[in-house]
Formats: C-alpha cells, structure tokens, sequence
C-alpha cells in the first residue's frame, strides 16, 4: 500500500466517495470526496472518542496494532468532542494567537539563513555539488521552530528527532512504539511541571497560564496537547517543504513564473498542499451511530465503524479540481479550496505557522541555489515507511 503512492491515490479515489480499506489487518472506511469530507467534518455524530470504535470494544483492536499511536493516546485536544473538545482548544487559540506565530517570523528566517550558509559550506567540500536536501534544510527547520515556539530546549532536539521518527515508522517494533510514546508521555509531563514552576515566554507556559481562569485542563491534558503539537509541528512541515519542492523542479515553466514574479509563493504552496499533502490519511472517527450521506447516494456508515480522512485523495478530487486534478498546476483557481489542513472543529491549528515557514523557507532556498534540479528521477524518490504522513526518505537535489 506504501511504495506507489499515486497508485494508491487513484485506486482509492476509483473506489468512490467511500473506499472500503484495510489499515494492516483492520478494517475502515476511507473518504476520499471532498464534499463528503467536508460534510463528515462537521457531523457531531462522528468522533474521535476510541471507545466509539466496534472493532475496539470488542478487543479486536488492541495496543499491538501498529497504528495504535494514532488513537489510544494521551488526551488532548486531538481525542476529545464536542464541549470537552473546546474546553480543550480554546486554550490554544489564547496562547497560539496570529500575533504569536508572526512574532516567529524572524526566529524562522534566521534558522533558515543558518541553514542555507551550512549548505555553502558543505557545498564547498562536496565534489558533485549533490546534496540531501531533506537533513540540511526541511528536515531540521520545523522542529527547531516548534521547539521555539514550545519553549523545548534545543539540547532536547535530537532526542525528540529520533522518538518522532519510531513513532511514525512502520519498521519500528511495537513493543518499541509503545516505550517511545511512553518516553514522550513522561517527557512532556515532566515538562509542563518544570514550566509551572518556571514558567517563560512561550506556548507552554502561555498553555499553563491560559489555565488560571476559565475551566482547567490537567497535567496530563497540557501534555497531551503538547505531545500533538510538536508531533503536528515538526512532520508535516518537512512534507510541506519537500513537496512543494518536488512541485517546482518537475515544473521548471512554473518555476520560471514564480521567479520571475508572476506568481506569488503562496500559489505554490496552496497548490502543493493540495497536490501532495503532508498527511495522507487521517486517523481516526468513529461512528456513535449509523450514519447516512445523502451527498454519497445515500451510503450509510455504521454505528462503530472506523472513518479515515483520507486528504490525499481528497485533495484530488476531480469533482472539485477537474480532470487533470493529478497535475501540479500553481495557477489552479480552485487549489486554495484544498482541506489538507481538515474542516470543523479540529481544522489544524498550526495552518498559519505552517504556512509561514513554508513562505520563508522556499523563497530563501531558490534564491540562494537558483540553479538546483533534483539529482534523482522524481519517480525515484522514496517515500519513507509510514502509512499516514507523506514524507520522503531523502530528496538529492544538485546545487550548482
Ligand atoms: C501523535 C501522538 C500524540 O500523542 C497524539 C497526536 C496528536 C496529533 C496528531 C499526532 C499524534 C500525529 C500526527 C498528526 C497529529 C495531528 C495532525 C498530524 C496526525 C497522533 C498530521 C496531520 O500528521
């Protein structure tokens, strides 16, 4: 299911609104038109509360399901409904205000002119002028900004590089999977009773101040949202950056028209987003009872079924997109329509700031390396074994 994704892609969306998958022995519901998720995102009678789920409560699902990291987790804003849910995220919206993402502007464009003279610098030793461009540069930015932003110490960045990385892999052995959550568990934990006692100038301790007033959240909740926002915070940023990328050096005519300034760099990564998203598939909701779709000829989810939003198929959906919905095409009208970044309740909160270090991050790459072009055939690039993000295993370009 892994290695083609566009194949993937299209087998899916060949299926209909709702494709019958199998997520490694378990059965679900995968949506794949954007009318019916954006519908589905907004039906109070689909949640994500795990003990919603049939194949759960009748231990059929367990913690030795591989994609168990994506459900049975700590609570946060990510697990809870309804009021619970916005007890939960009213609490960011205070403390990851559009004030707080912008004051990261510079933060962000020093990380990435760091980066850039890095590059010069191995550039310098290299002798083909071939770099990886996922380690140097999309790799690092994203969870040096969100440490930032979280107040996570830098000497703690490798660790969590390296716990994010089992976590979402398929290759890392379960019994493995669940002590690197619990190691995070503990790490977040810790951290939020180090920033009450000490608290900084950052989301975390804005999370916890938040708190004094209004309705509280636990210990475990401020961890919960925590844990979401640097594994939210640092893994889709990279696919953002990388295949946005991609977009551009299999389209050099494009390229030409964004450098030449006929198109603006926001174009480019609407589009990509659109066109190869970050997430692929989003897990999970569950049916608290059975559902019908009018918008899908009446098809009826039933009540415990497990729902899959799966964006990367809904991001090429011919009824909103057209027919050439598979094309990268930066001067498509419709592509700021794309819900990679969801709808409803649980949109992502961290679009802006994902966002901004994209329109950092991408300008000061092709300015500094004009000439670069990709060193392998796309076709050649891999995708690293997860079945949710989108994400490549390296991406050579040449430089000059
Ligand atoms: C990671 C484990 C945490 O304990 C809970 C959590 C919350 C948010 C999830 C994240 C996990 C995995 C990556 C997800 C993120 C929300 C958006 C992000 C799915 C499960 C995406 C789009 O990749």
């Amino acid at each position: 299911m892994m290695g083609d994704l566009d194949g993937e892609t299209a087998r899916l969306s060949a299926a209909g609104p709702f494709a019958r998958i199998d997520l490694l022995g378990v059965p679900a519901w995968s949506v794949t038109s954007h009318t019916v998720a954006r519908r589905l995102l907004t039906d109070a009678r689909l949640v994500k509360d795990l003990n919603q789920w049939g194949l759960w409560q009748q231990g059929i699902v367990t913690r030795a399901w591989p994609l168990i990291g994506m459900v049975d987790v700590p609570p946060s804003m990510f697990t809870a409904d309804g009021a619970e849910h916005r007890r939960l995220r009213v609490k960011i919206a205070q403390a990851l205000t559009a004030r707080r993402v912008e004051d990261l502007r510079p933060v962000i464009e020093g990380y990435v002119d760091r980066l850039l003279d890095d590059m010069e610098a191995e550039l310098a030793k290299s002798e083909n002028g071939v770099l990886d461009l996922k380690p140097v540069f999309a790799g690092p930015l994203p969870m040096a900004v969100v440490c930032t932003l979280m107040g996570v110490p830098e000497s703690e960045i490798p660790r969590q590089m390296k716990l994010w990385k089992a976590f979402f892999s398929l290759l890392t052995p379960q019994d493995e999977r669940l002590a690197v959550m619990m190691e995070v568990n503990t790490v977040f934990n810790e951290m939020v009773r180090e920033k009450k006692a000490a608290p900084g100038d950052d989301l975390t301790s804005a999370l916890i101040l938040a708190d004094e007033g209004g309705e509280p959240m636990s210990q475990e909740e401020i961890a919960g949202n925590l844990q979401s926002m640097i594994a939210a915070g640092h893994e889709t940023t990279i696919g953002l950056i990388l295949n946005a990328t991609r977009g551009l050096l299999t389209h050099p005519d494009q390229l030409r028209l964004v450098l030449d300034g006929e198109i603006g760099w926001d174009a480019v990564i609407e589009e990509a987003l659109r066109w190869d998203p970050p997430i692929t598939h989003l897990l999970m909701r569950f049916a608290t009872e059975d559902i019908e779709v009018p918008e899908a000829d009446g098809f009826v989810i039933g009540k415990g079924e497990g729902v899959v939003m799966s964006y990367r198929a809904i991001g090429r959906d011919t009824d909103l997109h057209g027919e050439d919905a598979n094309g990268f095409d930066i001067r498509r009208a419709t592509a700021k329509k794309h819900i990679t970044f969801g709808h409803g309740p649980h949109i992502c909160p961290g679009a802006a700031l994902s966002r901004l270090e994209a329109a950092v991050a991408l300008p000061a790459l092709f300015a500094r390396f004009p000439e670069m072009a990709l060193a392998v055939p796309s076709e050649e690039l891999r995708k690293l074994p997860v079945m949710t993000q989108n994400d490549l295993e390296a991406f050579p370009v040449r430089l000059r």
